[in-house]
């Protein structure tokens, strides 16, 4: 009886693995990677080298401590005639089985020291990149202190077909942006990491660093890439509805295609900013405004501004649109909580939000309010309000 059951459940367990290893690449799964990554960065690879280390320390732990427990076990068994030992208290076994994992500990606890104490050393970094967290999409600051700011948002590029299923899902699928963090290869960037609303998490496992944005901290973490590439990564804290949708793509390049980059992305945040402080007449921001609107707001809203009541309401003879223009650009710059209506005010540079109110007000539909909002003023009221 009991060889029978040995027999089928052998079977049974060998047909089973069998069936699953044979799906895996039915599954897309050909090569399941089991273990942490190496990773791209010198932490990253002391960071798995120590776990490696600790791993073999177990598996030696468990091989001597259960290799004793099963020979003692068999050999000592009661059919054999063993006669139990009397004795209750022995100084020496106290000491060596107090000694021994008091002497393992420690000799783990000094590698692990030194990678973390490198891990949290942030000092003599080359770059400092500000990370801020938001619902949902990650934001990008490079810090220069020489007023020369470089500051974008990277949302998430998959196609929203891809997430309905009405289309193939691509190679990088739900792990692909608009644009991508920036850093030169073989330098210290310090990344210091916040939220503007919830708590987020800052994630990428090829550089070892998974580190919490939280609204009102800073938080330090820093990486000094070996190899050019592109390296992916996601928000690691549940942090509301769209959480999976807010990837990290970092880009890698030489130090002379990073300095071109950031050059370019100087030079058109220093345009903005001279376009921002210039004098605005109502024609040019009703110009600016009307393509504003057909990019971000038209889907809504429609061209003639009438909306699609009841879910989007009509701007045209709208009390808001028409009525004290504090409210509209209060409108357009908060969004409405709990509604279809975005915050734009971190989406759109202050010309778009200043043409686009404009335009709102004077061009679209039967609206002829006769008013205007400079791009300065919408600065300002972002300034205030930070
Ligand atoms: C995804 C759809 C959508 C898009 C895109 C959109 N809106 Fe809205 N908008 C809404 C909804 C829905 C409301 C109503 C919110 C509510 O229920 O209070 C609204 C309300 C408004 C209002 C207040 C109208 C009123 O009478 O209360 C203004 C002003 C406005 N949107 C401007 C804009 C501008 C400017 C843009 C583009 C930069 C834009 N909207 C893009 C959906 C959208
Ligand atoms: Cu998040």
């Amino acid at each position: 009886m009991l060889p029978t059951i040995k027999k089928t459940v052998n079977k049974l367990w060998s047909g089973v693995a069998l069936t699953l290893l044979a799906a895996l690449p039915a599954l897309g799964l050909a090569a399941p990677q089991m273990n942490m990554t190496q990773g791209v960065t010198d932490i990253s690879r002391d960071t798995y080298g120590l776990h490696m280390t600790i791993i073999w320390v177990c598996v030696a732990i468990a091989v001597i401590v259960y290799g004793v427990l099963v020979f003692s076990l068999i050999k000592y068994r009661k059919s054999k005639g063993a006669v139990p030992a009397t004795f209750y208290h022995s100084t020496k076994a106290e000491i060596v089985w107090t000694l021994i994992p008091f002497i393992i500990l420690i000799a783990m606890a000094i590698p692990a020291t030194q990678v973390l104490t490198a891990t949290y050393d942030t000092s003599d970094a080359k770059l400092d990149v500000l990370i801020t967290g938001y619902q949902w999409r990650w934001q990008y600051r490079y810090l220069s202190g020489d007023g020369q700011e470089v500051v974008f948002f990277s949302n998430l590029s998959t196609p929203q077909e891809q997430i309905d299923n009405k289309a193939e899902k691509g190679e990088h699928y739900l792990l692909e942006v608009d644009e991508p963090l920036v850093i030169p290869v073989h330098t210290k960037v310090r990344f210091l990491l916040t939220a503007a609303d919830v708590i987020h998490s800052w994630w990428v496992p090829a550089f070892a660093i998974k580190k919490d944005a939280i609204p009102g901290f800073v938080n330090e973490a820093w990486v000094n890439v070996n190899e050019p590439g592109i390296y992916r990564g996601q928000c690691a804290e549940l942090c509301g509805q769209q959480h999976g949708f807010m990837p990290i793509v970092v880009k890698v390049v030489e130090q002379a295609e990073f300095d071109a980059w950031l050059a370019e992305k100087q030079a058109a945040a220093a345009a903005i900013a001279e376009l921002t402080s210039r004098e605005w007449t109502q024609e040019q921001l009703i110009a600016e405004g009307q393509t504003t609107y057909n990019t971000f707001c038209v889907a809504c809203h429609q061209p003639t501004g009438l909306g699609l009541p009841p879910a989007f309401p009509a701007l045209s003879g709208s009390p808001v649109a028409t009525g004290p223009i504090e409210k509209h650009i209060d409108v357009v710059l908060h969004g409405r909580a709990g509604t279809a209506m975005a915050a734009y005010g971190a989406l759109l540079n202050p010309i778009q939000l200043a043409g686009v109110i404009t335009f709102e007000r004077n061009a679209l539909g039967s609206n002829r309010v006769g008013d205007m909002v400079t791009p300065a003023e919408i600065l300002q009221a972002q300034q205030a309000a930070q």
